[in-house]
C-alpha cells in the first residue's frame, strides 16, 4: 500500500522527503510514495481534506496505512523506526542523534522560521513593530549556529561522521539563509557542512520534490515574476548582514 506525503516546498517539507530519498539510497525497499502537493500559497493547508492528517495545519503530514502523522521531526523518528539504517543508530549514539533532533524542532527551526517570517512575509506590520522580532531572533539564531558551529567542529556530520535524522531536520532552515537573511558565513564549519550536506544524491533528489530541478538553488526569474504577480514582495539579498 502506498504512503502519502502531503507537502510543499519548504524546509520542514524537505525533511521528510530528503528522508525519503536517504532511505532509498541505503537500500530500503519503500512502499511507492504517493506525494499530494499542499499550497501553501492558495491556502490549502486549511483544506478539510489536509486538516484530517494533520489538524496543525502545517506541512509536512505522512499516511501510512492507519497511521495519519504530523510534526516533521516526528515523521523523522517514525520512519527511520520503521526502516533501521544508519540514519539513526541503534548504538549508544541514537540519543545524542535524538537531542539534536529536538533541539531543531525547539530551536533552530523556530527562530529561523520567525527570522523568515518578518523578514520576507509579513509586509502587513508596520517596520517599526518588526523591530523587536527580527532582532531577537536574528540573535538567537546566530547564537544557535555558534552551538551548531562549534558542534560540527572536527566533524563531518553534527553527530559524529555518520550522516543522520539529526543533519536532514537542521540542513533545510540552514541552507535558506539568505532567504531567511540569517548570514551563516562567519560560521566556517557550518558552511562547509552545507556543501557536505547539499552535495548528497539523495539531498538533491529530496528537494527536488515540489520544486523544479533547475530552482532547487534559487529561483528562475518566471517564478520571481510569478510570486511578484500574485502580491509578494521579493526584498533582495543585498543586505543579509543586517537584522531586516
Ligand atoms: N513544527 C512543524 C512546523 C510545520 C510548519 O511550520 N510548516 C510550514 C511550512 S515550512 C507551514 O505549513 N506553514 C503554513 C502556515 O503556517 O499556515 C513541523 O516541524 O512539522
Amino acid at each position: 500500500m502506498a504512503m502519502e506525503l502531503w507537502t510543499w516546498g519548504t524546509p520542514n517539507g524537505w525533511k521528510v522527503s530528503i528522508m525519503l530519498e536517504e532511505l532509498k539510497e541505503a537500500g530500503v525497499a519503500l512502499p511507492p510514495v504517493d506525494v499530494r502537493h499542499v499550497n501553501l500559497m492558495n491556502r490549502e493547508q486549511f483544506s478539510e481534506a489536509f486538516t484530517a492528517i494533520n489538524p496543525n495545519q502545517k506541512i509536512p503530514g505522512l499516511v501510512d496505512g492507519d497511521s495519519k502523522l504530523m510534526e516533521s521531526c516526528a515523521i523523522l523518528l517514525y520512519l527511520a523506526e520503521k526502516y533501521p539504517t544508519f540514519l539513526l543508530p541503534s548504538d549508544e549514539s541514537r540519543w545524542e542523534v535524538i537531542q539534536w533532533l529536538f533541539w531543531q524542532a525547539a530551536g533552530l527551526g523556530p527562530s529561523f522560521g520567525n527570522k523568515l517570517s518578518y523578514t520576507r512575509y509579513m509586509d502587513d506590520i508596520p517596520a517599526e513593530q518588526k523591530v523587536h522580532p527580527l532582532e531577537r531572533f536574528s540573535t538567537e539564531a546566530q547564537r544557535l549556529l555558534r552551538v551548531l558551529d562549534k558542534q560540527l567542529g572536527g566533524r563531518d556530520y553534527i553527530c559524529g561522521e555518520t550522516f543522520t535524522v539529526a543533519d536532514i531536520a537542521c540542513y533545510p532552515w540552514v541552507r535558506g539563509w539568505k532567504w531567511s537573511k540569517v548570514d551563516i558565513s562567519g560560521h566556517a564549519n557550518v558552511v562547509a557542512w552545507v556543501g557536505r550536506v547539499r552535495a548528497r544524491p539523495a539531498v538533491e533528489r529530496g528537494l527536488a520534490y515540489g520544486t523544479p530541478k533547475d530552482e532547487i538553488d534559487g529561483w528562475s526569474e518566471e517564478t520571481k515574476r510569478r510570486y511578484a504577480a500574485l502580491g509578494n514582495s521579493i526584498a533582495s539579498n543585498d543586505s543579509i548582514a543586517s537584522n531586516n
